[in-house]
């Protein structure tokens, strides 16, 4: 509790160019939340490096979804946004819990069991112990509720063993965190392949819709998008790429699948598929306006980042010394 509201934590990796997915499953909903809870957005730039980065592109990466966060609707005022790396006791608290973690809980992970795969080359001690650091993140601000899309519903539960060994041994120190999934664009799904996660890593540009793809490639996109010869706009899992596309819909105006159901009753995949398209550019849209205002004022931005770290570091540190004191770590002579 911080002033009397419950404290949500959430965070996104800068790899790679944000979706539509990544939006409507996460984005969103810190925006629906922000008002109810003591909020900290992160930009988790220590996980990134799991996977190898260029510098330059990682730093750019990192400012872009830093500017994404507060473009989409998150006031930064008074929602604590800010970089993993410039709060040590991230780094510092994922250590300890590393020792309270098994190999045989991360080795289930089925995160780590995806990225090794396609990282053959580069199965590093990182990847493999990345839901810790994830732990730590939310932790350290003890959140009582995390959003997040629901593919990251495992690291969540491991989040939540972890907290409860701790505080079986040390007494309540963590506070047990819930997952927060939206009931809309939980999981959106490849445009091109419908069973299978909107991913910004997919090889395929056509399969994603970008957060920064103009309005015309959307509109391209959502034309292309692959549906069935049902020829009938239905909600059923009988037809992925349309359930899709409705999700999709849903998401971007509010209406329930219902309601799109009756919306489009007779009406062709060709018409729907363009109301789709016209969703999807009236939200982004804005946020890409904004965001390249916000690219140009680099002394506001600048602020930000320098006020929220020391906000978040303030919170984080205080979590991190009695923990510190809890496991017995001798007391800092002052
Ligand atoms: P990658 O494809 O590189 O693994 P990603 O697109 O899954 O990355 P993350 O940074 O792992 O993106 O996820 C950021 C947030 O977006 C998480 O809360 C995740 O659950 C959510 N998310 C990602 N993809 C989708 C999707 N297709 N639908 C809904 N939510 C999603
Ligand atoms: N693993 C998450 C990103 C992430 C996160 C967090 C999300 C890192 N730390 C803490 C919520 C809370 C992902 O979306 N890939």
């Amino acid at each position: 509790m911080i002033d009397g509201k419950k404290t949500l934590f959430s965070g996104m990796q800068a790899t790679g160019n944000l979706t539509l997915g990544n939006y409507l499953g996460a984005l969103k909903n810190w925006v629906t939340l922000n008002e109810e809870y003591e909020c900290f957005f992160c930009v988790v730039d220590e996980h990134s490096i799991t996977v190898r980065q260029n510098p330059a592109e990682l730093r750019k990466r990192s400012r872009d979804l830093l500017m994404l966060y507060i473009a989409a609707g998150l006031d930064p005022e008074k929602n604590c946004i800010y970089y993993q790396s410039h709060v040590s006791a991230h780094a510092e608290l994922a250590w300890i819990l590393n020792c309270y973690t098994y190999m045989g809980e991360l080795s289930r992970m089925t995160q780590f069991k995806d990225k090794s795969a396609k990282h053959a080359d580069n199965i590093n001690a990182g990847l493999f112990t990345y839901p810790v650091l994830m732990a730590a993140d939310i932790l350290l601000f003890q959140a009582d509720v995390v959003p997040v899309g629901i593919d990251q519903m495992q690291h969540l539960e491991l989040t939540r063993d972890i907290a409860n060994r701790f505080n079986g041994v040390y007494g309540d120190v963590f506070t047990i965190p819930e997952a927060y999934i939206g009931k809309v664009g939980a999981k959106i799904m490849s445009l091109q392949e419908p069973t299978k996660k909107m991913s910004k890593s997919d090889e395929n540009a056509n399969a994603s819709i970008y957060l920064m793809d103009d309005m015309d490639t959307i509109m391209r996109k959502c034309k292309r998008a692959v549906t069935d010869s049902l020829a009938q706009i239905r909600y059923s899992e009988e037809q992925p790429g349309v359930k899709n596309l409705i999700d999709i819909y849903s998401a971007c105006t509010g209406k329930t699948p219902a309601e799109v159901e009756r919306e489009f009753d007779g009406k062709g995949y060709g018409d729907f598929k363009l109301a789709v398209g016209e969703s999807v550019c009236s939200v982004l849209k804005p946020l890409q306006e904004e965001h390249a205002r916000l690219a140009k004022d680099k002394a506001y931005v600048d602020q930000i980042i320098k006020n929220n770290a020391e906000k978040a570091g303030y919170y984080a540190n205080k979590t991190l010394r009695k923990v510190q004191k809890k496991i017995g770590f001798p007391e800092r002579v002052r």
